[in-house]
């Protein structure tokens, strides 16, 4: 078994930033040493990592990736394996990614189905969480079965996508009745797909067919109002334990804030692009090149009535936003997005940031949003915790996984195709971002898998995540 050293640099937690020198044995971290006593204690090991001026930090958790999800007539772009050599890339370790069921399909087939997609191929650890697109007496059975046995603990309901994953009030509320019994999460995708459609039908009518489209149709105030009806709907199960994904509105936000000052397990993520970009330097492009940001919900405009960003990040700092993860979702424009040419509502809706997620959200370091501390509580801490993976995972003390990230803070990192891009997709929705900071090495249950530039992992070392229940409920 390798001993590995990491030496002279800053470990940062939640909890605040040390001077240690972290030891793992084999795949776990054995011991953390105060400056000094690895020589005073003649600690040895096979290879030592030097972080001077670094910081060590536990590795990134992205809780929201859709790796070959068949969506919109085409499958994302990204496999297991490229998927997660990218996530390696930018200092992520665990994935937790999206089973499928739609609505015909059984639950149990759709898990296996996921389970043979990934085996063998992932280069870092890997969850499920299990989409439930049919919700009926079968598949609350599974949300049972998944949850009391196959590690599998949270499942992601659509209030959008009639017709696809879609499911009503009544099956979201029985589904929420059956996870609040057993202590499962449900994740909600909420936007009010109904309305949606008939704005998307009425824009389309008028000849407005090109990508920007896509976000005035799915305004933000039916992202909030469907946040509230689940959380309304939550409530009226008993405070079943709800999590809104991919949160990129204002609206939504007001709801989760007052939700959770009245003490419901009620819990939200964001994502970088709801962060960071705007329809008018992306969807609104000329042409049909803003396709490469058609996401659900969609990047909001800057002069929208509400400071979404503005509000986003402050939710980071307050903690109504627990967790940023990036819903990466990617397709090529070639052959893919290319299949909603004169037509937004068929441009398959993804973008790829599992690569970026890292890198971003430390902008948000560097610009004084939030601190050192709240970038690795977001980023790895609370997706363990929330997502029943801690304390293998999320954290840098004895006993946990050995998966950890060196990262530069004095480097650049540029982003874009020809520059730091991983990603199996022919574009980038980050093209031309430069971070200050840089990946600088990777480590997967005591394995390097990035340094030097270097990919340096091996496809089929990442394990299957067997999770545990949320740790964050009352
Ligand atoms: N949103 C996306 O943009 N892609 C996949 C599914 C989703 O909810
Ligand atoms: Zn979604
Ligand atoms: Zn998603």
């Amino acid at each position: 078994m390798t001993r590995t050293l990491i030496t002279n640099g800053t470990v940062v937690s939640p909890s605040g930033r040390n001077d240690y020198d972290v030891l793992i044995d084999g795949e776990t971290i054995a011991a953390l040493y105060a400056p000094g006593q690895v020589a005073a204690q003649g600690v040895t090991a096979d290879v030592t990592i030097d972080a001077t001026g670094k910081y060590v930090i536990p590795g990134g958790i992205d809780v929201h990736t859709h790796m070959e999800l068949p969506f919109g007539g085409t499958n994302a772009s990204d496999t297991f394996e490229t998927g997660t050599i990218a996530a390696a890339w930018g200092g992520v370790t665990t994935i937790v990614d999206f089973a499928v069921q739609r609505t015909g399909e059984n639950v149990i087939d759709g898990l296996a189905a996921w389970h043979e997609k990934a085996d063998g191929n992932c280069a870092i650890d890997y969850g499920f969480h299990q989409i439930m697109g049919g919700v009926d007496d079968d598949a609350l059975k599974a949300l049972r079965y998944l949850t009391e046995n196959e590690g599998v603990t949270s499942f992601k309901l659509f209030m959008a996508y009639p017709g696809v994953f879609y499911s009503d009030d009544g099956q979201i509320l029985r589904a929420m009745q059956t996870a609040g019994e057993v202590g499962a999460t449900i994740m909600m995708h909420a936007e009010n797909g109904m309305a949606i459609d008939v704005l998307v039908q009425q824009a389309l009518a008028r000849g407005e067919t090109d990508p920007k489209y896509h976000s005035s149709t799915r305004p933000s105030a039916l992202e909030g109002e469907a946040t509230h009806r689940a959380i309304v709907l939550s409530q009226v199960a008993g405070n079943a334990p709800l999590y809104i994904v991919h949160m990129s509105a204002s609206e939504a936000l007001e709801h989760v804030a007052a939700a959770r000052d009245a003490g419901q397990n009620v819990f939200a993520e964001t994502c970088p692009q709801y962060l960071y970009l705007t329809v008018e330097e992306t969807l609104a492009k000329p042409g049909f090149e803003g396709a490469k940001w058609v996401c659900s919900p969609p990047i909001r405009s800057a002069h929208d009535t509400h400071h979404h960003q503005a509000d986003l990040w402050k939710g980071l700092r307050t903690n109504d936003l627990a967790i940023v993860s990036t819903d990466h979702c990617p397709f090529c424009m070639k052959d893919q997005k290319e299949l909603g040419i004169g037509d937004f509502s068929k441009i398959p809706n993804g973008m790829g940031t599992v690569e970026h997620r890292m890198e971003l959200l430390y902008q948000g370091v560097v610009a004084g949003e939030i601190t050192l501390e709240r970038w690795v509580e977001t980023c790895s801490t609370t997706p363990a915790r929330m997502f029943g993976m801690y304390p293998k995972k999320g954290i840098i003390a004895p006993g946990a996984d050995g998966d950890v990230v060196v990262w530069d803070p004095h480097t650049q990192t540029k982003i874009g195709i020809n520059d730091k891009h991983h990603m199996n997709i022919d574009h980038s929705s980050w093209e031309g971002f430069v971070i200050d900071g840089k990946v600088d090495t990777v480590l997967s249950r005591g394995t390097v898998v990035m340094q030097d530039d270097t990919f340096k992992g091996r496809t089929g070392h990442g394990q299957f995540v067997k999770r545990g229940l949320s740790q964050y409920l009352v």
